[in-house]
């Protein structure tokens, strides 16, 4: 076991960068991600989805053997810290039950707690009962967020099920948030939960059927928010109620995140407040299009209504952060699209990570990418075509043309430069309008 554990702590130092919109984990499936603020940074522990090896026999269903975290102060490059627990080394986890499902992370007397569930193996419980396994919720505590954590040797003592939310009150205690939906105050330690009924609830406002996953407590402006995962016909939305207390009573205060539309059957999500804003982070299965339990990690912001209720949020492929305008702009991630005239498309579809490029093919058409920062006048635009391409492209720099390309079509060049004029420094949003007849076939671009 103690190899195993190095084998972790060398994978978890050995960071790999990624620049994404959404999804913004590009390198890997991920899915049921837990946020986390701290300093200046925001930290993400989602979970792992992956192929069902050989020994897994449910080869329709999710498969997960280990947990990364991730981490970005600018929530557009994240840095992947590499494993921090796994089913091999976490003392109590049935080693093949690759069960490893939503977890949930937060700060606690300057440690940090990281709680997932996993089946467990069968063994002997404090008290010498022997307990039979099924899910448990262990713990893990590491003195940084990135890690190395340490788990405990034996999981949540009286605690059952998957998908552990922990909120953390304005004086510093800590909830369990359990799906059913169950709160249960952690006693000081955070290794324990009180076993006194008054430091126990279960929300009753909410639908009385469909509701199987992923609490997640927050709080804003002194309101309580308890949003959830919701089955209402099939797929799940997001939906909350409200409370002035936590153990309520509650209000039910209907859906804030629609099923996704290719019907990928969950969500899971964590919203935290980061600068003045606040973020939703969820899931989709855009790396897995044919097979819903391979997902990936997507972020939006969230906005209230002036009395507290959530507005509805419609999921974007150009999520959240600021864009760079010399980093590679992935315009297939748009804010905006004309209704006809382009798509988007992957690039590979033997391997869907390889992501989209878009498809211009009609006179006028075009995508918008909002958000780009110039942080000093270009020069010159490199676009990276998909060949065979033919056609003009312009730039326009909010609603100023700042760039015709020409792409040829007759070489095999797949960057192709041209002059940049006009353009404004700070940030601009960004729109690609296809200035002619042809295909043309963009996978990014750049300002140099
Ligand atoms: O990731 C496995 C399970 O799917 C999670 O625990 C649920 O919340 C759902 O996302």
């Amino acid at each position: 076991m103690k190899t195993r554990i190095l084998t972790v702590m060398a994978v978890a130092m050995t960071a790999t960068l990624a620049t994404a919109q959404n999804p913004i984990i590009r390198d890997q499936f991920s899915a049921d991600p837990s946020a986390l603020v701290v300093g200046d940074e925001v930290y993400v522990f989602p979970s792992h989805d992956i192929k069902a090896p050989a020994e897994y026999g449910r080869k329709d269903w999710f498969c997960m053997a280990d947990y990364h975290v991730f981490s970005s102060k600018n929530l557009t490059d994240w840095k992947d810290h590499g494993v921090i627990v796994d089913q091999w080394t976490a003392p109590w986890v049935n080693e093949k039950g690759y069960s490893m499902w939503a977890p949930d992370c937060k700060e606690h007397n300057g440690s940090y707690y990281f709680f997932w569930p996993a089946g467990a193996r069968a063994m002997q419980t404090a008290d010498g009962r022997r307990s039979m396994g099924g899910n448990r919720v262990g713990v893990a505590i590491a003195h940084n967020p990135q890690g190395p954590y340490i788990p405990q040797p034996t999981p949540l003592e009286g605690v059952g099920g998957i998908d552990p939310c922990i909120f953390v009150d304005d004086d510093g205690t800590g909830y369990l948030v359990m799906p059913g939906i169950t709160i249960t105050k952690m006693n000081d330690d955070w290794l324990s939960v009180s076993t006194d009924p008054a430091d126990r609830h279960r929300v009753e406002e909410v639908p009385t059927k469909g509701l199987v996953e992923g609490p997640y407590l927050f709080k804003h402006n002194g309101k309580y928010y308890m949003t959830f995962p919701w089955a209402r016909n099939v797929e799940e939305v997001l939906a909350y109620c409200m409370a002035d207390n936590i153990f309520g009573p509650y209000k039910f205060m209907g859906v804030f995140f629609e099923e996704h539309e290719n019907k990928c059957w969950t969500n899971h999500h964590s919203i935290i407040e980061f600068k003045g804003q606040t973020y939703l982070f969820y899931h989709h299965n855009d790396y897995s299009p044919e097979f819903d339990k391979n997902r990936a990690v997507c972020a939006d912001s969230i906005f209230f209504e002036p009395d507290g209720s959530i507005r509805m949020v419609k999921p974007t492929l150009r999520g959240i952060g600021v864009t760079e305008s010399d980093t590679q702009i992935q315009i297939d991630r748009y804010s905006e699209i004309a209704q006809s005239g382009d798509s988007i498309a992957y690039l590979d579809t033997d391997n869907y990570f390889a992501g989209w490029k878009t498809v211009f093919y009609e006179p006028g058409s075009w995508v918008k990418y909002n958000t780009v920062n110039f942080a000093k006048a270009p020069k010159r635009v490199k676009v990276k075509v998909v060949t065979p391409s033919a056609g003009t492209l312009e730039i326009l720099q909010d609603d100023k043309v700042i760039s015709k390309v020409k792409i040829s079509g007759k070489s095999d060049a797949s960057e192709v430069v041209a002059d940049v004029k006009g353009a404004g420094t700070g940030i601009h949003h960004l729109k690609v309008r296809m200035a002619s007849k042809g295909n043309v076939q963009v996978d990014w671009l750049s300002f140099e």
